[in-house]
């Protein structure tokens, strides 16, 4: 029996577009790193507040943000941490209340900061527990500090990652060691751009799949099912020809933003972006693909958009939760063992 007929009949009904949902999506860069995050991303379009918080009062000469919130001035005059998280901490707990009052009133918080520092550190997580107590899902991204800027900052970066755990639902964390890798003739600002937009990008993702119509939506309530101990997470990032998702696929796997092994990854939340003639066969086909690499139980939620830039192209973000981390040794999910090769396991991929 064929369903042509069936098929045609049914494409050719209107649908009522689902109409935006009503999400509300507050982005917080803390610190130097994370309030030029802030900037580079309030040019991106994001349908969500942005909101820089630093000790550094001069910083705020040079970004664009929704609002603007100096901390510790009584402190530090204005001039930042010097590169003390307990002071950056002592800050944030001292301004925890007027914190709330901007924070307050979102259903999704994301706070930002470069790691190695002494307010992104040592704020960071402060203000990101003030986040939680406003009722909000809240999920961390947070760099780590290049090699070159020595162990102190690298060690400072891992105390910090601890304590972001102990605060926010999910801590997404990037390397910014891994990006030099992938583009090594890059300028170090012009780096940090590519990271922040890469940043920008997810959240992006995550506000339009949950906040307007998509090809296939991911609901709230499936961003918190995955988010709300989502633990340690990083991002995978790939792109491709869309007649080769199996490039796109393997691009994928193999771009993770952090030196981990994801194979122990617990939930996956899968972000598709192709033109318009993507299919849902092609995004599950990539969906099985990536999560082939993970284990069998883990949580998946698949997210696709048609976006008109896209024809021909595909673009592949992942975000892995529950995964195990170098900088936290014992701290973390199972460590997968298997040393499979990646193109094994994706050979299926059509
Ligand atoms: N993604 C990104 N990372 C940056 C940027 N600038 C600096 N970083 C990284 O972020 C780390 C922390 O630096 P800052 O954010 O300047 O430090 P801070 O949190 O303001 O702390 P203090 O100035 O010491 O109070 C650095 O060690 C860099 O690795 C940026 O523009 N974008
Ligand atoms: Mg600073």
């Amino acid at each position: 029996m064929s369903l042509e007929h069936l098929v045609k009949d049914a494409l050719s009904l209107e649908y009522d577009t689902r109409a935006e949902s009503d999400i509300r999506i507050k982005v917080v860069g803390i610190g130097g790193a994370g309030s030029n995050s802030i900037d580079r991303l309030s040019r991106q379009k994001i349908k969500a507040e942005m909101i820089a918080i630093n000790t550094d009062k001069a910083h705020f000469s040079i970004v664009n943000a929704h609002k603007k919130v100096l901390i510790g001035e009584k402190l530090t005059n204005g001039h930042g941490t010097g590169g003390d998280p307990s002071l950056g901490e002592q800050i944030a707990q001292m301004a925890a209340h007027e914190v709330f009052h901007v924070l307050d009133g979102a259903d999704i918080i994301f706070t930002l900061a470069g790691l190695g520092g002494g307010t992104g550190s040592g704020a960071g997580p402060i203000i990101t527990e003030v986040a939680k107590e406003t009722g909000a899902l809240v999920v961390s991204i947070v760099t780590m500090p290049f090699k070159p800027e020595g162990k102190r900052r690298w060690s400072i970066a891992e105390q910090s990652i601890e304590k972001f755990r102990g605060s926010a639902n999910t801590v997404i964390v990037l390397d910014n060691n891994r990006l030099l890798e992938y583009a090594p003739k890059l300028p170090v600002k012009k780096a940090f751009g590519v990271m922040d937009y890469l940043v920008g990008d997810i959240i992006k993702n995550l506000a339009e799949t949950v906040t307007l119509p998509s090809m296939m939506n991911i609901d709230f309530s499936d961003l918190k099912a995955i988010m709300r101990n989502g633990g340690t997470s990083t991002i995978l990032y790939g792109e491709g020809n869309y007649y080769t998702p199996q490039d796109a696929v393997m691009d994928t796997l193999n771009n993770p933003l952090m030196d981990i092994d994801y194979r122990g990854a617990s939930g996956a939340l899968i972000h598709i972006t192709g033109g318009t003639e993507m299919t849902l066969q092609t995004v599950y086909r990539i969906a099985e693909g990536i999560t082939s690499g993970i284990r069998d139980d883990a949580e998946v939620k698949i997210g696709a958009r048609v976006d008109g830039n896209y024809t021909k192209k595909l673009k592949i973000t992942t975000i892995l939760t529950g995964v195990h981390t170098p900088y936290m040794p014992n701290r973390n999910a199972e460590v997968y063992q298997d040393s499979g090769k990646i193109s094994d396991l994706i050979s299926f991929v059509a």
